[in-house]
Order: C-alpha cells, then structure tokens, then sequence
C-alpha cells in the first residue's frame, strides 16, 4: 500500500485527561472505519452523538463524530474526528480499535504533511500550525495566524514568479545566440532583479531579528555593582516581589530567571549577582556567573546608583545603562555615561523609557512593521542563499558568453525560494520539518 492509500489515526489532544479528547482519523478508509467502531452511518459536516463500540459490540465511549469529506477537509482527504471524553484510557481503547480496523497510527506530523501533499497548504503555512501552537504571546500567536493564512507564502510566490519571468528573459537570449542582444535589455533584467527580488527580500531578512525571537525568545541579564537595585528592578518589571531586596550588599549569590515579556518577545529575564571584588566563594561563584549571563544574553541592562559614584565604574559590554534611585535624588544625575537612562525601581520611574530601549534593542519594528514577517531560521536560510545565487548572476547578466551560468544561477536562486514553500524537489525537507511535528497534527 502506498502511502496515501493509508487511512492514518491518532489522538489529535494533548496527553493526559481534560475534558474532550479528539481521535482523528484521515485516509480513504476513514469514513468506513469510522462506521464499524459506531454502528452506523453519518451525514457530511454533521455532528453525531452517539456511542462506539470495541470487538464484543461493549461500548468504549460515547461523544461526537464528525464527517469531513474529501476534498474540504484539513487533509484534502476523507478525515474523521471522534470527539469522546478526554480519558487516556478510553482514547487509547478507541484507538485501539480504529488500528484493528485497518488504521495506521499517524507519524508526528502526518495529517498536516497529507494536507501539503494535497495542495491544501503550503510548506510555510504547515511550519505555522507548529507556530501557532507554540506561540508564547499574543502577538507571536497573531503572526502565526497571518503565515497560517498564507501571507508569508504569498511573498515568496510573487518574488518566484517574479525570477521565474525573468529567467525567461535570459533564457529567451540564450535560444537566440545569432541575434544581438541589447545591453540595454540586460540591463532592464538587472534593475528589475534589483527592484523585483534584491529589495523585497532585503526587507524581509530586515524583519528577522525580530521575527524569529518572536517565537524563539530572548534573554535580557541586568548586571551592575552590589546594592544598585538589580532585584528591585526585576521586581519592579514583573510586578511581583520575586527576587529577595536587601540594602545588605551581595543579597544575590545565585542567577535568578524568570519569565518576562516585551514587545510580544517572550523574555527570559535575569537578575545576577553584584559584581564586586570579593573574597567570599560563594560570592565568586556568583559574581562568575553573573559575568557568564551577561555573556550569553541578547541584551545587558546595566545599572548604577544614581546617589553613588563608586557603581558608575564598572564597564563591560552592555546595551542599555540605567541610573536607578532617582527619588533620592534633587537635581538629575550626571554619572558621565552616554545615553543613560534616569529610573526608580522603588516608585516606578523611568520604566516606561526602559521597556522602550529595551523593545529598540531587541529590534522591534513597531507597529508600523507589523506585516509579514521571517520568523524561522530556516526561512531566512533560504532566502539568504536565494540571495547569494542572485548576487552571483548579476555581474554574468553584463557579460552575453556567460547568459547560460546567469540563468543556472537565478534557476538555483527559484529552488532556494522554492524550498521555503516546499515546491520543487524537497521531500527530504519534508521530513525534516514534520519531524519537528507532534502526533495528531
Ligand atoms: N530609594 C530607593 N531605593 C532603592 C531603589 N532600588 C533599590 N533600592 C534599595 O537599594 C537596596 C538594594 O536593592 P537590591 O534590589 O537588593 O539591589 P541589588 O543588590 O542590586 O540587587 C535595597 O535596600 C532597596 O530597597 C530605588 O529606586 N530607590
Ligand atoms: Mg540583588
């Protein structure tokens, strides 16, 4: 039996109990088996209460089915859900009995990958189910719709069909050696390479930085002398009194991280200990690891005491420098360091400023960006190497002997555009990418 002849079933709900549990069952035979395990038959689109049944005609539950015919369906295929209670116990019975009926347990990924394979959606749609489900914010979750939607795949057709008119061009040259070709023409095909790929895509990679710790997420270490008000200051962002505040310095020994959010990008958010000569070990141990999550982060707030001068000098590599415990201050404090930001962890001063550095130095584009845009390493891999293979037929466009190497090169920049969606030969990125799926989706 070849693949699609199969008819697959899987628990499409997430493990454990919960109040509905979904089996899903998509394949030519679905419908069939789906009549055996019930007892009966069933209407298109149309819930069914009713029971089904194990071998010995025992009920293992009862809920509702639903018929999706082929080609309406998630799938493109004939696609059943029995929706039960959400009992493992009972789920697995059901399943149990679906696979003795012929089913075949799905792959991680499967029904989505059908749903490909029968033109339902395109590749970057698929990757979005992932995204959709894995959004961590609201607004993760509405870009994840709008590529659900198709928008982003939409861009990467107009820019393949874009190449694709003009490989045609330069083809069109080729077929026709005898006849001159004017560099006025080939000039036309680089400017409209120029204004039709390198740009838009220019724009899109512009929008990745910030698409991709959307979804993948970043880390913000606030660094700085002991007793500057760093625990204060996380306390203050999440609103809760989650790290220990003490006026005893080297309070903190230990890296503390919690969840945090800014701008849509979910935020791992650390609190360090006080860097500081000390003589202590446990102390070191924590002045050391403070100095490593600085290192890995995204982004270092670092913060001084605006009443204290000794905490303006320290200086390693940060992104934004805040002054804190402005309230004990009459006149502004001039600590001498670029750009400094005045703020009070204790009433909340200045935090507004700081979420606004802090969403700049994360790369968003504001709301004004809010398009489509590169939100996976993989897309934006395609679309650099897309990239490449244009900028390499560019200076061969110039030259009439090397036509055929321009046209190889705009070719390979189509399937590097190509893979993104999955058109042309990419099963193996097929696999790939739903292997990263769960069962059931
Ligand atoms: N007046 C004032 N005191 C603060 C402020 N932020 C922190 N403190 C005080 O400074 C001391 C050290 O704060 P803490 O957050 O533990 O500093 P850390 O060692 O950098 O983590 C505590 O007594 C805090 O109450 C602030 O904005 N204003
Ligand atoms: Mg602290």
């Amino acid at each position: 039996m070849s693949e699609l002849e199969s008819t697959i079933v899987a628990i499409a709900t997430p493990a454990g109990r919960g109040g509905i549990g979904i089996i899903r069952l998509s394949g030519k035979h679905a419908l069939n088996i789906a009549q055996e395990v019930a007892h009966r038959d069933f209407q298109a689109r149309t819930p069914h209460l009713c029971a089904w049944y194990d071998e010995t005609g025992a009920v293992i539950d009862t809920g509702l089915t639903l018929f999706f015919p082929k080609p309406a369906s998630y799938t493109g295929e004939d696609v059943v859900e029995l929706q039960g209670h959400g009992s493992p116990v009972l789920l697995h019975d059901l399943l149990r009995r679906c696979i003795a009926l012929g089913a075949v347990p799905a792959e991680a990924g499967e029904f989505t990958r059908r749903a490909v394979m029968h033109g339902c959606m395109d590749l970057s749609q698929a990757e979005a189910v992932v995204a959709c489900i894995d959004a961590a914010t609201v607004r993760a979750g509405k870009q994840a719709q709008k590529q659900l939607a198709g928008e982003f795949g939409n861009k990467i057709e107009t820019l393949m069909s874009a190449l694709t008119g003009i490989v045609a061009h330069v083809e069109a040259c080729l077929d026709f050696p005898e006849e001159e070709i004017p560099t006025l023409f080939l000039n036309q095909l680089s400017e409209q390479l120029q204004a039709e790929l390198i740009q838009p895509m220019q724009g899109l990679l512009a929008t990745s930085i910030f698409g991709e710790r959307l979804f993948s997420g970043a880390t913000v270490a606030i660094v700085g002398a002991p007793n500057v008000g760093k625990s204060s200051l996380l306390n203050r962002l999440i609103g809760k009194n989650r790290a220990i505040v003490n006026e005893t310095a080297g309070t903190t020994r230990d890296t503390l991280e919690v969840d945090f959010e800014v701008s849509g990008i979910p935020i791992r958010l650390v609190d360090t200990a006080g860097l500081r000569e000390s003589n202590h070990a446990i102390e070191q141990e924590g002045i050391k690891r403070a100095k490593e999550a600085a290192a890995v982060a995204d982004v270092v707030i670092w913060v001084m005491d605006a009443t204290r001068d000794e905490t303006w000098q320290y200086s390693e590599h940060y992104d934004i420098a805040l002054a804190n415990k402005t309230d004990l201050l009459s006149a502004p404090c001039e600590c001498g360091v670029e750009r400094v930001i005045p703020i009070s962890a204790q009433t909340g001063e200045g935090i507004e400023a700081l979420m606004q550095a802090l969403a700049a130095s994360l790369g968003d584009i504001g709301a004004e960006g809010e398009d489509i845009w590169v939100t996976c390493e993989r897309h934006r891999l395609a679309i650099q190497q897309a990239m490449l293979h244009i900028e390499n037929a560019l200076p061969k466009l110039q030259h009439e002997a090397q036509l055929d190497l321009a046209a190889l090169d705009l070719r390979q920049a189509w399937s590097s555009l190509g893979e993104i969606i999955g058109v042309g030969d990419v099963e193996y990125i097929l696999d790939r990418v739903f292997s990263e799926f769960c069962i059931g989706k």
